[in-house]
């Protein structure tokens, strides 16, 4: 039997951040359009919907807010007694609905967990940029993954610079690169990044190295940046062609698909706030399967052969004949550039 998957990528347009980046309206107003999305993926015969990064809100971390409360509100709180992402008021309606249709989704959203971690057990609070993979047929999360590689800085540039504060907002994922099987979906081998992992090729590896068949990766990714160098129509053409290279690059090396999903368009007036479009799926050969061609919501579906990673993990990528591990070691040991001594 042919192991296909039908997936629908979510682009989505602007989450507008104005008055209230976490406020009630545009939050209801988002999900009322997701909720669309999913409808429309599902008459499509989509299985799996992939929605963006931080789908949930604007892409607050262009902006640095010091109100705690304004924070929070931005937040899903979770702990290991509940609460939990499945219940929360701000993705239930679309849980619900993709249980009911029978969808499977991949979300992102900021994450707010608290345990007791903290030394002498202490409760310890932690915030993530986090996806999961809801899966309609057990009603539950089969997979959780929190963003490691988190772009930008703590602090703010001078003014009227683009800003990107995913440092200060966020701490580093602590669950690794961890590949899960979709029992309802063929066994299907899946995988999640999150925006800036994609621009790395170590994420791709561990994953690929699970022998992962489709890696799901929603993003934020600002179209112009007025400190760099170069206009507006240079740097968005700039920046699509990076995101390509990233996502065909590493579908090709790992011998997989990947579904890339935007939150695209303009959510904020000022510097920074457009984004990218350029939803996309690559196949294991590093074709490109399809593309979005708006910055507004809009859908991108296609059936994948999950076969088709087989030829290239058994030929030119079949890791386990031509890898050569003795000489990775400078991957792991090393984070920053050590140049060899001048002679
Ligand atoms: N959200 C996110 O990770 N954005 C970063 C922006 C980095 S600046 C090019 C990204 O890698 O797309």
């Amino acid at each position: 039997m042919a192991r296909t998957i039908t997936v629908a990528a979510a682009q989505m347009g602007p989450i507008k951040s104005v008055p209230n980046p976490g406020g009630k309206e545009p939050r209801d107003a988002a999900m009322k359009r997701m909720l669309a999305l999913l409808e429309d993926a599902a008459a499509k015969g989509a299985q799996l919907v992939v929605y963006p990064e931080l789908a949930l809100t604007t892409f607050f971390p262009r902006a640095m807010l010091t109100d705690a409360d304004e924070i929070a509100a931005l937040f899903e709180p979770e702990s290991p007694n509940g609460p939990s992402i499945v219940e929360s008021p701000h993705l239930k309606p679309l849980l619900d609905r993709a249980a009911a249709l029978g969808v499977d989704i991949s979300i992102g959203y900021a994450e707010r967990w608290t345990d007791d971690s903290g030394s002498d057990g202490e409760s310890k609070t932690t915030d993530y940029n986090t996806a999961i993979y809801y899966a309609a047929a057990s009603q539950s999360v089969l997979a959780k993954y929190r963003k490691v590689h988190l772009p930008g800085r703590t602090h703010l540039l001078p003014e009227g610079s683009a800003q990107q504060l995913e440092k200060y907002y966020f701490t580093p994922g602590n669950m690794g690169f961890q590949a899960f099987r979709v029992p309802a979906r063929h066994q299907a081998i899946c995988g999640m990044l999150i925006c800036n992992d994609r621009r790395w090729p170590e994420g791709w590896r561990c994953l690929g190295l699970q022998g992962v068949e489709l890696v799901l990766c929603g993003y934020n990714t600002s179209d112009y940046k007025p400190q760099d160098p170069g206009g507006v129509e240079e740097q968005t053409e700039m920046a699509l062609l990076h995101h390509h290279i990233s996502c065909q690059s590493g579908s090709y090396t790992n011998a997989c698909f990947g579904v890339h999903v935007a939150k695209a368009g303009v959510e904020a007036e000022g510097a920074g706030g457009g984004l990218i479009g350029g939803t996309v799926i690559y196949d294991p050969m590093g074709r490109k399967v399809g593309e979005t061609a708006t910055l507004d919501d809009e859908l991108l579906v296609a059936t994948l052969d999950l076969d088709m990673c087989k030829r290239q993990k058994s030929t030119i990528f079949n890791f386990a004949n031509h890898r050569r591990v003795e000489h990775y070691a400078r991957i792991i040991e090393q984070v920053g550039v050590e140049e060899p001594p001048e002679v």
